[in-house]
């Protein structure tokens, strides 16, 4: 019974040589950041047992992978399974008297070669920075009489490659099927999917149900992306709408000092909801993207990643100066131009200069030409009713403030899709000056503008947003493709 149920779904044993990255790779393959599901670990011998990974859509069992102990003492156990055998070649047969075998001897080995005596093709991992000596050709051999289907991985631990990797691959193409590199730390979802369909190359028995599995992996990655798209349209939309506002007593606005303190308090309060809305959408992605080792960094402190206030900030993100200009013009001042005339109380100087110019030269300036591109939150006061007043605060009236938050988020997502579930570091993530909007192409940036311009309004504009969506989705995907970014 066990053997046809295993005989029904496709399974792979990842095997090699103790600390050479099988686990990593299960991890990485997998999507499994959690050291209690897939450890991975520095000190060698630490998965002591098969332990198996199920593939799972819609209820139903794909593919399995096996993670199994290391060999521990190939060249002594290729012996004594010669042994056993006596004159020739071993097969299964032999191999299955040796696992069954008493004694504690060769307790790894009999392990890891048990999945493979139940039906399961080879995945063996092998480090070919490593000088290749008689153990290893002495795994390659065991290996070699289970007659599975088998797949060799190079993982280069290192990342260089070694004075053997030649010869490595020689014996390899003698021994196995195929071979394949597979860097358990760098892997993204393209190499994952390369690795699928290699399997299907080496299997042939279950060769539509490796089809389909491969197929429902595709269309899946595809709906993760569609949940991140939706995640960052309600980002922008939320972030460029944001508004903080608060009552002022007739008494803080005839003293100066404490108007200047609930300026203070407001501005903080905006970036603090504006961080908010960004660790929403990032943790959103950790999710879509399985990982619970990559911080989202929500805090308002962090914010300043984005650095507002730095005039290099907006000279490599968002927008340069022509492009933000012709989108200004394109959307006919619904772009993010929130200058307005009517400044009033809290006059920032320059909003009151460019208020009377039109949209697209004030972008134009804005974008490149005022030495200080200061935050200018827009806030001012509003006749209230008696003595008390509003003091309100919206989005920052600098035109490239909608494309610089993009930019930084963009970033972000590519620092997820980058980042490769077999590792067990901790890391954040982090606006790093990657621009992308500005490699749009000008189409997609009028949509973006359009829809932009309403949102710095408050004002919902359904067909607009969906023609973002469509936009971000687009983008979204160059940036899974690695295509459309650029280092600042
Ligand atoms: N730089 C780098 N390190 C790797 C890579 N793959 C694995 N490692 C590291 O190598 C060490 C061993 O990785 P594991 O995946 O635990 O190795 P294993 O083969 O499962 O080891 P055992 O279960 O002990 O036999 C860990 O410290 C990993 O982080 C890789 O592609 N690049
Ligand atoms: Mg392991």
């Amino acid at each position: 019974m066990k053997d046809r149920m295993e005989a029904e779904v496709p399974s792979f044993a990842v095997v090699g040589r103790v600390n050479m990255g099988k686990s990593a790779v299960i991890a990485t393959l997998l999507e499994i950041d959690d050291n209690e599901l897939v450890r991975v670990s520095a000190t060698p011998g630490e998965t002591t047992r098969c332990q198996v990974h199920p593939v799972v859509f819609d209820g139903r069992e794909c593919i399995r992978f096996i993670d199994t102990p290391g060999f521990s003492q190939p060249v002594e156990a290729m012996r004594a399974i010669q042994e056993l055998h006596g004159a020739g070649t071993p097969g299964l047969d032999t191999l299955r008297r040796f696992v069954e075998g008493r004694g504690e001897a060769f307790g790894d080995e009999k392990r890891l070669l048990g999945p493979l005596l139940d039906g399961a093709g080879v995945l063996y991992v092998v480090d070919p920075s490593r000088p290749l000596r008689d153990d290893f050709l002495a795994e390659m051999e065991i290996l070699r009489w289970t007659g599975r289907p088998r797949l060799a991985l190079l993982n280069r631990r290192g990342g260089a490659t070694g004075p053997d990797e030649e010869r490595w691959r020689e014996k390899l193409g003698g021994a196995f099927n195929l071979t394949r590199t597979f860097d358990a730390h760098r892997a993204r979802f393209e190499e994952r999917l390369r690795l699928l369909k290699s399997l299907l190359e080496i299997e042939e028995e279950h060769r539509d149900l490796l089809e389909r599995t491969i197929e429902l992996v595709q269309r899946e990655w595809g709906q993760r992306r569609e949940l991140a798209a939706e995640a960052l349209v309600d980002l922008l939309r939320d972030a460029l709408g944001l508004r903080v506002s608060l009552t002022l007593e007739e008494v803080d606005l005839r003293v100066e000092a404490r108007r200047r303190r609930a300026e203070e308090l407001l501005e903080k309060q905006y970036f603090e909801s504006l961080a908010g809305h960004e660790g929403r959408c990032f943790s959103k992605w950790l999710e879509i993207y399985r990982h619970h080792l990559l911080k989202a960094d929500g805090d308002a402190a962090a914010f300043s990643g984005i650095d507002l206030e730095s005039a290099e900030t907006w000279s490599k993100w968002g927008l340069d100066r022509g492009q933000l200009t012709l989108a200004a013009g394109i959307a006919g001042g619904a772009a993010g131009l929130a200058v307005d005339a009517a400044t009033g109380g809290l006059s920032h100087g320059a909003g009151a200069v460019l208020g009377a110019l039109g949209t697209a030269a004030a972008a134009w300036f804005k974008g490149g030409k005022l030495p200080d591109l200061r935050m200018d939150l827009g806030g001012k006061l509003t006749a209230g009713t008696g003595d008390r007043r509003q003091l309100r605060m919206g989005p920052p009236r600098n035109p490239n403030f909608p494309w610089v938050l993009l930019d930084g988020a963009l970033s972000r997502y590519a620092q997820v899709l980058r980042r490769a579930h077999g590792r067990r570091d901790e890391a954040r993530l982090k606006g790093d000056g990657t621009g992308f909007a500005r490699h749009f192409p000008s189409d997609r940036r009028a949509v973006l503008a359009e829809w932009f311009g309403a949102c710095l309004k408050g004002r919902a504009n359904p067909a607009a947003e969906a023609a973002a969506y469509e936009a971000l989705l687009e983008a979204l995907e160059e940036i899974a493709e690695e295509r459309g970014g650029t280092d600042g």
